[in-house]
């Protein structure tokens, strides 16, 4: 089905290379769909600003980071040898070996050839005329493709908070979602760490086994659930393999992509020594999925407080000192409304000798100096600060392109109070621009690997099923995109999501617009409604097959 015979690759000519596909990031997104639009015969090129593929993956290298999603489903199911050859070695695999896959598969699917690392993506203008798009790289490229794919990730724009001194610190800094790929040495340091979300949650307790001394300053507590890791029992991997398809086929119509163990009951409904057990068990065998306990914990205030208030009843038994328990404890936004974590010994870790907590909220950060962390009422000299401080989330590295659609419109314009998309996929003005996850999607709410191979699945069958018609322009009606954000924002709006100060809802970044940028409808239900799109031909898209596109 190849649209465009592919020019030999020159970098700083002035005519640009022509494909067929250009795809932006070599994350799990990436590659899936490399090798899928391959398999439709498009001439492809991926772009990606690290030196290896893996994404999220690659950056993220933080001392015990890991994925809380278990090893078993957060993989790829599209190749069954794949995923029946591939052993994990623990429950929740670390990064190391989630970076080891990324790169098995890259060989398997032998993807490296159609990747030019090290190169960022720095402008794509779309040209009505030509029904193209222009890329430009920071390494001079300029590439011609008719599909440009956005798999830049969800959480790949890390923050450094705009701290008075920051830069004057005269020891290392470090951000989680920057580091170093030698390692870090922090035995025997003096080590600050700021924040206490996933990433520090992770880090924080790895962290205080090699400092001298750790100080933890925390602006707001979080929820935390033991993930109880351990290693693979190769029972489990055998239950799981002997039913891939099936469980697969089951993830993919759950509310966010994991079998879970859902009791799709009212945690209201049942009296509270069976709730307590039910928490109690749920405890005991770790992760994340706590939140399957009952169905009515993301959207009644009073289910939500009853599950709350025993993780905080949790915390306070794990950590000896009350007066840092009750600091720990979250207490001003409901459970799960900020991204649940998942930890190993992260609250134990305040018992040691060796870990202070800084409650930012009693004593705010003043300034970082030459020397450390000035506080209010407290300065801490320090040998190292690492920053945990996150993301601007499933906005902030398109937004760091250059993108312009038809007529010149800007995405930065069209995004300035909120994302609007249709479907998560495309924009009303932005032709054959698809997103892979992209905000008002399940997203960063799903198992990223199911929600990614449906998109890419869902983008193939639509350039396959253009193909097939002579079709070569694709772009949502402006009224399609005005209907699903007005869904997207009805939906969550019926939650408690919108309550807590999230980077869902942009809140981490000042001047953000608070919007809840996720689809929070549910996995199965948003699949089953991208289908029905897909079944009708394509309902709520403009589809041309010449040289331009009708509004
Ligand atoms: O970032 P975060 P993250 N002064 O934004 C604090 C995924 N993930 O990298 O809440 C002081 O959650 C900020 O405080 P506050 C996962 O989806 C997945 O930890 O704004 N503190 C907060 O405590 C996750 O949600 C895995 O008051 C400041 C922290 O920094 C997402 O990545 C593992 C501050 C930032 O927390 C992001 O997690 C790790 C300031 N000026 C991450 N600015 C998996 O296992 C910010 N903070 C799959």
């Amino acid at each position: 089905m190849s649209q465009t015979k592919e020019t030999s690759p020159p970098s700083t000519t002035r005519e640009p290379r022509q494909i067929d596909a250009l795809i932006v990031g070599a994350g799990f997104g990436g590659m899936f769909m490399l090798h899928r639009l391959r398999g439709l015969g498009l001439t492809c090129q991926v772009v990606e600003a690290g030196t290896g593929v893996g994404g999220t993956w690659y950056w993220n290298r933080y001392p015990g980071a890991r994925c809380d999603t278990e090893s078993m489903q957060y993989s790829y199911s599209f190749s069954p040898e794949l995923q029946q050859e591939w052993s994990w070695t623990e429950r929740y695999a670390p990064q190391p070996e989630i970076l080891r896959y990324a790169n098995h598969v890259a060989d398997r699917f032998d993807l490296r050839r159609d990747i030019r690392f090290e190169t960022r993506v720095v402008s794509a203008h779309f040209d009505a005329n030509a029904n193209r798009w222009t890329v430009t790289t920071d390494k001079g490229d300029r590439i011609s493709a008719r599909y440009c794919v956005m798999a830049t990730g969800c959480l790949s724009n890390a923050r450094l908070p705009d701290i008075k001194g920051r830069d004057s610190f005269q020891g290392a800094t470090y951000h989680t979602g920057h580091w170093p790929h030698e390692g870090v040495d922090l035995s025997g340091k003096r080590v600050g760490v700021i924040g206490t979300g996933s990433s520090a949650i992770q880090a924080i307790p790895v962290i205080a086994e090699a400092a001298a001394h750790l100080f933890v300053f925390q602006r707001t507590p979080n929820y935390s659930i033991p993930a109880r890791n351990g290693p693979m029992t190769r029972e489990y991997e055998h239950t799981w393999k002997a039913d891939y398809e099936q469980r697969r086929a089951q993830a993919r119509m759950t509310r966010n992509g994991i079998l879970a163990n859902f009791n799709d009951q009212s945690a209201l409904e049942v009296p509270e020594t069976t709730r307590r057990r039910n928490y109690e068990s749920r405890w005991v065998t770790g992760g994340t999925t706590f939140m399957a306990s009952y169905n009515d914990l993301i959207t009644s205030k009073a289910a939500n407080d009853t599950a709350a208030e025993f993780v905080r009843e949790q915390i306070r038994a794990l950590v000896k000192d009350a007066k840092v328990a009750e600091l720990l404890a979250p207490k001003d936004y409901p459970i799960g409304t900020k991204r649940i974590c998942a930890d190993t010994l992260y609250f134990e870790t305040y018992n040691r000798d060796n870990v202070t907590l800084v409650d930012l909220r009693s004593s705010p950060i003043e300034e970082i100096t030459a020397t450390g962390i000035r506080t209010a009422d407290h300065s801490t000299d320090l040998d190292a600060i690492v920053f945990a401080t996150g993301f601007d989330a499933m906005t902030g590295t398109l937004l760091k392109i250059d993108i312009r659609g038809r007529d010149g419109a800007k995405l930065s314009d069209k995004w300035e109070a909120g994302p609007r998309t249709y479907l998560g996929l495309m924009c009303a003005e932005f032709p054959n621009m698809f997103m892979i996850t992209g905000p008002g999607s399940p997203s960063v709410l799903s198992n990223m690997m199911v929600s990614i191979e449906q998109h890419v699945d869902w983008i193939t069958d639509c350039l396959a099923h253009m193909g097939s018609r002579q079709m070569s322009v694709i772009e949502p009606t402006q009224k399609a995109e005005d209907d699903w954000v007005a869904h997207v924002n009805e939906v969550a709006s019926k939650t408690l999501y919108p309550s807590a100060a999230s980077w869902y809802m942009g809140a981490n970044i000042p001047g953000k617009p608070r919007v809840f940028m996720p689809y929070i409808g549910g996995v199965g239900r948003y699949r089953k409604h991208c289908e029905e799109v897909a079944a009708k031909g394509y309902e709520g898209f403009m589809m041309a097959g010449g040289r331009s596109v009708a509004a």
